[in-house]
């Protein structure tokens, strides 16, 4: 899975970045100038951990994914177009939108609302460019002797898609048939993705309009204070606790917008545990346990006779999978079986 932090300039995207991926480096782009930081996020989950603390495995694996942090916007009459910059974007399962919520010394007050609109009408800009661009060679090619019937219906969807783009809406929820989403899957266009709004505060999170922005969006919204978080994180652990108390710092940002990250892409993870390996595995929510056995390895699928399964809450309530199949809440599970988040399964198959 690939999720990536956009927003305006300045807004706090790449300390962010840091506070998610928990590196202090700061942003530094200069291996590839305007291509993205990308790095992977180790997923923090007690209950894989508990599983872990119960096994001792020889080898511990949690989720991961990869994220995205955006260089700096180019210079003026730059040839690097926005459209350009956010391109890799195109491949991303889920955006964090980063919106300033915290003053710049010198700077302009924030204005969370504004910021709103104005990144959400980038995101529909560069798609309004990838569509133009896209129907341009289709009408080149139209006068040719190879423009095929597909080609037709591809120019008969992607004006409609320009219709809306044009009229400054976002994809998502455009009222198009599952067919015509697959067409366009490849686009990746950006006002189609998944948001998670992250809302940037200075010192203190009271006062933020969450609600508005959540009506605006449509997303999910986090608030935070990443650059005390931040600072906190790189303090030694036993002062972390006095300044997190007293920061109103509960829950960390990294752990409720990864959960809320994993929520928009609509992934769920399961857990396979053993003495050799305890490890969380990301899938689709609504994936079959054959579809999960084929995660985990192509033969799983092949050979699949069943999934037995316990769910954590039965394994917490038991202690361990032995006790959970004496008491019977060690189910026996077919192809069909629609795996849930947290389930941890053990895949009898026969190849
Ligand atoms: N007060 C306060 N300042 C912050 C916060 N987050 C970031 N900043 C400051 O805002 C400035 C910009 O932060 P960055 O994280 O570099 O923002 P960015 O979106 O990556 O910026 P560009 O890549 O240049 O577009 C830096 O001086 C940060 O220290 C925050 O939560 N509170
Ligand atoms: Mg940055």
């Amino acid at each position: 899975m690939k999720l990536g932090i956009l927003g305006l300039p300045g807004s706090g995207k790449s300390t962010l970045f840091d506070l998610l991926t928990e590196c202090f480096e700061g942003p530094d782009f200069s291996h590839a100038p305007n291509k993205p930081r990308v790095r992977s996020v180790k997923v923090r989950d007690s209950r894989l951990e508990r599983l872990r603390d119960d096994y001792k495995p020889h080898k511990f694996t949690p989720a991961s994914f990869e994220l995205y942090d955006f260089p700096a916007r180019a210079k003026e009459g730059s040839r690097t177009g926005l459209a350009d910059l956010l391109a890799p974007a195109r491949e991303l399962d889920t955006l964090f939108l980063v919106i300033r919520g915290f003053q710049v010394p010198g700077g302009p007050p924030p204005a969370i609302e504004a910021d709103v609109e104005e990144i959400l009408g980038e995101l529909v800009l560069a798609d309004l460019v990838v569509v133009e661009k896209r129907l341009e060679r289709l009408e080149e090619k139209s006068h040719k002797a190879n423009y095929t019937d597909a080609d037709r219906r591809e120019r008969e969807l992607l004006g409609t898609v320009l219709k809306r783009l044009e009229a400054e809406e976002r994809l998502s929820g455009a009222d198009l048939s599952s067919d015509e989403w697959k067409s366009l899957g490849g686009f990746g266009f950006l006002s189609a993705k998944p948001l998670v709004v992250a809302l940037s505060a200075g010192e203190s999170l009271e006062g933020l309009p969450v609600e508005a922005v959540r009506e605006k969006t449509g997303s999910e919204v986090v608030a935070t204070c990443a650059r005390n978080e931040l600072e906190i994180l790189q303090l030694p652990e036993d002062e972390q606790a006095v300044f997190r108390e007293e920061y109103d710092i509960h829950e960390p940002t990294r752990d409720r917008l990864v959960a809320e990250g994993y929520r928009a892409a609509g992934r769920i993870s399961f857990f396979t545990a053993g003495e050799k390996e305890v490890r969380a595995w990301t899938i689709t929510q609504g994936m079959t346990a054959l579809e999960a056995a084929g995660t985990v390895h192509t033969d799983m699928a092949r050979g699949f006779i069943r999934a037995e399964t316990v769910s954590f809450r039965d394994y917490l309530e038991c202690g361990s999978v032995k006790k959970a199949r004496e008491k019977g809440l060690l189910r026996l599970e077919g192809k069909e079986y629609v795996v849930q988040d947290a389930d941890i399964l053990e895949f009898r198959f026969s190849v």
